[in-house]
């Protein structure tokens, strides 16, 4: 499949996300063109509707100590349900769908997630950290809902106005 990032503020990416009720082929391919579109963008998390496909399905690979990413760190999640959360945690957060833009992003710090593989099994998953950061994160854009949302009002208006300013840069560029 031929996959491209959707970038704000395209409107696709405040589509509600249906929930997956076949684990055939086609979301095995969708999968497949994800993982290395994530990583040829420098991603952690990618979403399926950054994709511009509404489905519940989102992609994670979190980077080790030494900052590298392993392919055996991959994790897939189908229809993502938290069941447990706790905790406070601060990091400052981008998204491959609001480029070069990065702020501070208050999450919880401990959570308890239940979701689907790509065969339809259940699994649980315990995550704190940058993992439990990310999956909040992607389930987010299942929703609709971009970390900018969380911005206050004041930092918002500041990144309208520095992202608007950037998105003309690159207009002329191209011209
Ligand atoms: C979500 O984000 C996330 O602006 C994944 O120019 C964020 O992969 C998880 C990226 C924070 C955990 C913590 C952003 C790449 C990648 C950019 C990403 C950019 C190039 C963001
Ligand atoms: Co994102």
């Amino acid at each position: 499949m031929n996959l491209n990032i959707v970038t704000y503020p395209n409107k696709i990416l405040r589509k509600k996300s249906k929930i997956i009720e076949k684990f055939d082929n086609e979301l095995h391919q969708l999968l497949d063109s994800m993982y290395p579109l994530m990583i040829d963008t420098n991603g952690i998390g990618l979403a399926a509707i950054q994709v511009a496909i509404a489905k519940r399905v989102l992609i994670l690979n979190i980077p080790d100590e030494e900052d590298e990413q392993y392919d055996d760190n991959l994790i897939e999640m189908i229809n993502p349900i938290i069941t447990s959360k706790k905790g406070q945690i601060t990091y400052q957060e981008g998204c491959l769908s609001v480029p070069a833009f990065y702020e501070d992003i208050d999450r919880y710090e401990f959570i308890s997630v239940n979701f689907q593989d790509r065969d339809g099994s259940t699994k649980r998953l315990e995550a704190n950290g940058l993992l439990a950061i990310a999956i909040q994160h992607e389930i987010d854009h299942l929703e609709g809902i971009l970390f900018i949302d969380k911005l206050s009002y004041s930092r918002r208006k500041k990144f309208e106005k520095e992202y608007k300013k950037m998105l003309k840069e690159k207009k002329s560029l191209k011209k």
